[in-house]
């Protein structure tokens, strides 16, 4: 498999310009700093994004440079997914030029969207009868394919290219398309016939702007609609005057028009003659993504996809946005104790991916001193253990889990043995510590000379049954918790467990209650059980535990158990289990015992949450 890869011959070549690539942050950064995570994929270079938000994550659908391009050679289409802005899973290419049995070359811009349970992805390929650019549709069951050529000959052609759709409130769906023209066509509802003609939109320099210096193009359209509708007004976001390029956007009242013209969204700038958008909603952030030629031996064909945050301003206007190295924020963090695919990846250096005999892709070409970065790892409490499925027709080597950086606090060091072949695979499992709070997680491969070893994918143990409260049997006293008002103190009698439990008293309004901060463990969008014991002083109070989640300036309040009356004779478990979830940044996460009426003090004893 690694002797028949396409980008073995690539892979030195690579290798030595990520190395400048490093060299150049080493001395530009701060240790300690989190790095660049644009561009978005290293492994390859990409182009033409176009994301979609399917089921909480990004499904990012790019085109595929080839290495040392020097035209628009593009063979197949690339997938990525995210559920954080920063950590990308590679899922391959689940389309190709060789899908369309019509079409010859020129797996060029396209956009996929989702409409009656399948995905539709439209794109521009070289028409073989005609020699003239057409557009072709895939279909699949998944966003992540495969996809089939859904009507087995293109879907209109005209010469033209770049698909944008789009389906309006009403269930209409538009197609536009187009350079050096810009053209629409009402899609039917199956997606994948139209009704009428495709007709042009008028190009006129109110619409899309005044481009000097070339009587035959008086506008500023180029090509690469990206079409949506936010807040009742429609945009179009489109490359902008040739050579080189930059995004501009215009918007109307309606789907096909009156376009005014808007401005600039992103000016030219990162060597590459051409630009590409893609926007979306995701999580509570607009996202703007677009191509560059930062990768080292990049450039206008060898190009890759990145990605900014941005809001839009009041009136709906989008602002002038510049590319940086640092690239969006994250979202969430991402959780080590369900299995994490290798090919999950914030910044890779050294190696590259391909379809794995177990399904999906894996991590290959690994190389002494290559590693992986995954952003935001939340341990929580602590990691007791690391596995990983791993396969090596060489020797092996050492998977090193290193926090903060790529020489980072070494917390497990695995061994990886031969397995005799590339695609035979193993689990090895190795201890960790010293692996607590949220981190970015580097795997730092090590060995001897030529490719060590395969990854496909990894998951840790958590150090205390995953329960994410540190000191829930509370036999250390206090130590982790907090009160939000009253009196805290740790008891011997009456106990749950053990010899200790806590215990609250002054409270002067219900929700002061027994706390502790949970802020570096959370998971976005991860269910949690919660069970705690709890005995009232006095009375019969309805106790509960609360999770108050505070993100993007927000604070929520999640019921992790039902509210139940607790009595003073004994002890009364409350259970329950809920999904946390948010949108921005979250800046703190406080797990409460607290009471939904009353100032009655009571005790605590046994608390997890995990
Ligand atoms: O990637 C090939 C072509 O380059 C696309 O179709 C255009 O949008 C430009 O990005």
């Amino acid at each position: 498999m690694k002797a028949a890869s396409p980008l073995r011959l690539g892979v030195p070549f690579r290798r030595a310009a990520l190395l400048i690539v490093a060299l150049l942050c080493a001395v530009s950064m701060v240790p300690g700093t989190a790095r660049a995570d644009n561009p978005i994929v290293q492994t390859i270079y990409t182009a033409d994004p176009a994301p979609l938000v399917h089921d909480g994550r990004v499904y990012l659908y790019t085109g595929h440079d080839e290495d040392g391009s020097t035209y628009f050679t593009m063979k197949e289409w690339r997938l990525w997914s995210s559920a954080d802005m920063v950590n990308w899973t590679d899922h391959g290419s689940p389309m190709s030029v060789a899908t369309f049995s019509w079409a010859s070359a020129d797996a060029w811009a396209g956009q996929a969207i989702h409409r009656n349970g399948k995905f539709y992805w439209y794109v521009p390929v070289k028409d073989r009868a005609s020699g003239q650019m057409a557009i072709g549709v895939g279909v699949s069951d998944s966003p992540t394919g495969p996809f089939t050529d859904a009507i087995g000959r293109p879907l209109v052609r005209n010469g033209e290219i770049d698909p944008s759709v789009f389906i309006d409130d009403n269930g209409q769906a538009y197609l536009y398309w187009g350079n050096p023209n810009l053209w629409y066509v009402k899609l039917n509802p199956d997606m994948i016939s139209y009704s009428g003609s495709p007709a042009q939109i008028p190009l006129t320099t109110a619409g899309f702007g005044t481009r000097t210096g070339n009587p035959s193009r008086p506008t500023l359209y180029e090509e690469g609609p990206w079409v949506y509708k936010r807040n009742g007004l429609y945009y179009n976001v489109f490359a902008a005057k040739c050579c080189s390029e930059f995004i501009a956007y215009s918007t109307a009242p309606g789907p096909t028009g009156p376009w005014t013209y808007r401005g600039t969204v992103m000016p030219t700038q990162g060597s590459s003659f051409t630009n590409h958008a893609g926007i979306v909603d995701f999580k509570g952030g607009s996202y703007f993504f677009y191509h560059n030629g930062a990768l080292p031996g990049g450039g206008g064909f060898t190009r890759s996809v990145a990605v900014e945050r941005f809001a839009y301003n009041a009136d709906g206007s989008i602002p002038t946005i510049t590319m940086t190295t640092a690239g969006a924020p994250q979202v969430g963090t991402l959780d080590p104790y369900v299995r994490q695919e290798a090919e999950t990846i914030a910044w890779a250096s050294g190696v590259e991916t391909e379809r794995s005999a177990e399904g999906g892709m894996n991590v290959g070409w690994i190389e002494h001193g290559d590693y992986v970065k995954v952003k935001g790892v939340a341990f929580g409490s602590g990691a007791r253990s690391f596995t990983a499925r791993v396969a090596s027709a060489a020797g092996g080597g050492r998977i090193e889990l290193r926090l903060g950086g790529v020489n980072g606090t070494l917390v497990g060091t695995c061994a990886v043995p031969g397995t005799g072949g590339w695609q035979t695979w193993t689990t090895v499992t190795c201890p960790v510590t010293g692996a607590t709070g949220t981190h970015d997680l580097y795997f730092t491969y090590t060995g001897g000379s030529g490719y060590l070893f395969n990854v496909d994918w990894w998951q840790f143990t958590g150090g205390s049954g995953g329960n994410l409260l540190a000191n829930g049997d509370m036999e250390s006293g206090t130590t982790g918790w907090g009160a939000s008002g009253g009196t805290l103190s740790s008891v011997t009698s009456p106990v749950h467990g053990g010899a200790r439990a806590l215990s609250i008293d002054g409270r002067t309004a219900s929700w002061q209650g027994t706390t502790q901060d949970v802020t570096a463990k959370l998971t976005n969008g991860k269910s949690y059980t919660t069970s705690v014991w709890v005995r009232a002083h006095a009375g019969t109070p309805s106790a509960k535990a609360t999770l108050a989640v505070t993100a993007g300036g927000t604070t929520t309040y999640h019921q992790l158990t039902p509210a139940t009356p607790v009595g003073s004779g004994g002890w009364t478990r409350l259970t329950g289990t809920a999904t946390v979830s948010w949108s921005g940044t979250l800046t703190a996460a406080t797990f409460y015992v607290e009471t939904a009426a009353g100032t009655d003090g009571f005790s605590v004893d046994d608390a997890s949450f995990q």
